[in-house]
């Protein structure tokens, strides 16, 4: 099975990642993750860290003459903006983990659960996903991201806006991103059991990234509110697609099983809860009123969100696909994955 551990802290030393259960002979570079990398630090609404960050992978095992060895493969990003780590405070953020995480793990000092609850931790993240891409390419299935808006704003230049009057008056902004998986075989996840369809998989994969409040795959909540008629996507066959649909509604699954329809995710993004101007708040130590706590932050998290949340779905996806056609090496999953699509149609 493929499965991944993250571990670091915002300011600490570097973020770690583990990922076991990647197939031998892929060819893998630190390129092929830095790209990703490097796309997740782009946005108009981040803040000076992403000045100081130039995030690159380094590939510490799993990986031996530019190809994977099947052993776990184990990733280290350095982090290079330290100085905050040891800068205690107790004026808890509202919509933060501050709160919760500091009465749940008996902390006198709020930094001991920020740095864990940062979104940097998504750096990490973001370096999986890039294996389960590049794994996933090799079989011409491919994943994309796009951000959809950023405070109800479609139009970059209107979202670019927003963003240049959020950051002069201190506040922050949500959004919603938008993840296309194309060239999916059908067949992957289940119908037969709770835990094995593929659409609960992706909605807590997505749902768990920092800020997301919300998932829909296909139509998603417009389901409510579309007729059957409209809402189901009509089949055809014809000989050279095989099976094809004139609509996606259903987001690329039907059942939990991909239905051979590109796999559409969307996320909506909270607006960051460390404000310039903060908010009312309560001191975790002395019970007083207080503003919150101020640090640097980006405006919104909407632009690096969307190449998170395809880190997230391309992981899930590469899971599932190794669960139907997996196999120890590269070659013996393309044999399965094509024994598989001779007898489709
Ligand atoms: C982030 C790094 C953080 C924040 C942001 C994400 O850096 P710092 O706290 O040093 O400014 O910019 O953190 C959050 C959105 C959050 O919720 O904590 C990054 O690398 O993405």
């Amino acid at each position: 099975m493929l499965r991944y551990l993250t571990a670091g802290e915002s300011h600490g030393s570097a973020l770690l990642a583990i990922l076991e259960g990647c197939p031998a002979n892929l060819a893998l570079s630190e390129d092929d993750i830095n790209r990703d990398l490097e796309r997740r630090q782009q946005g108009y609404a981040r803040g000076e860290r992403m000045q100081i960050e130039q995030d690159k992978v380094e590939i510490v095992s799993g990986v031996r003459n530019g190809k994977t060895i099947g052993s776990p493969i184990g990733l280290r990003v350095p982090n290079k903006s330290t100085e905050f780590f040891n800068k205690p405070f107790t004026q808890l953020r509202p919509g933060h983990a501050d709160l919760a995480g500091a009465i749940k793990y008996n902390q006198k000092d709020v930094r001991n659960i920020l740095e864990r609850a940062s979104a940097r931790e998504t750096a990490a993240k973001v370096a999986i996903g890039a294996i389960a891409k590049k794994l996933m390419s090799e079989f011409k299935i491919n994943t994309f991201s796009k951000v959809v808006q950023i405070a109800g704003e479609t139009d970059e230049n209107n979202w670019k806006k927003a963003i240049d009057k959020t950051r002069e008056e201190g506040d922050t902004l949500g959004g919603i991103v938008e993840v296309q998986v194309t060239g999916l075989p059908i067949g992957l996840g289940s119908h037969v059991h709770w835990d094995r369809r593929l659409d609960g998989w992706i909605a807590q994969a997505v749902m768990a990234i920092p800020a997301v409040k919300g998932v829909e795959i296909g139509a998603g909540f417009a389901v409510s509110v579309t007729p059957g008629s409209q809402l189901h996507d009509e089949l055809f066959f014809n000989k050279g697609k095989g099976f094809f649909r004139k609509s996606n509604n259903a987001g690329g699954i039907e059942g939990g099983i991909t239905n051979g329809e590109p796999v559409v995710v969307r996320a909506a993004v909270k607006p960051i809860a460390t404000l310039k101007k903060p908010l009312k708040s309560v001191d975790l130590s002395s019970k007083k009123a207080t503003e919150a706590f101020v640090e640097r932050s980006d405006v919104s998290a909407v632009e690096p969100a969307a190449v998170v949340a395809e880190a997230a779905v391309a992981f899930e996806l590469a899971k599932a696909f190794l669960e139907k056609f997996g196999g120890d090496s590269l070659e013996d999953i393309i044999a399965s994955f094509k024994a598989y699509q001779s007898r489709k149609s």
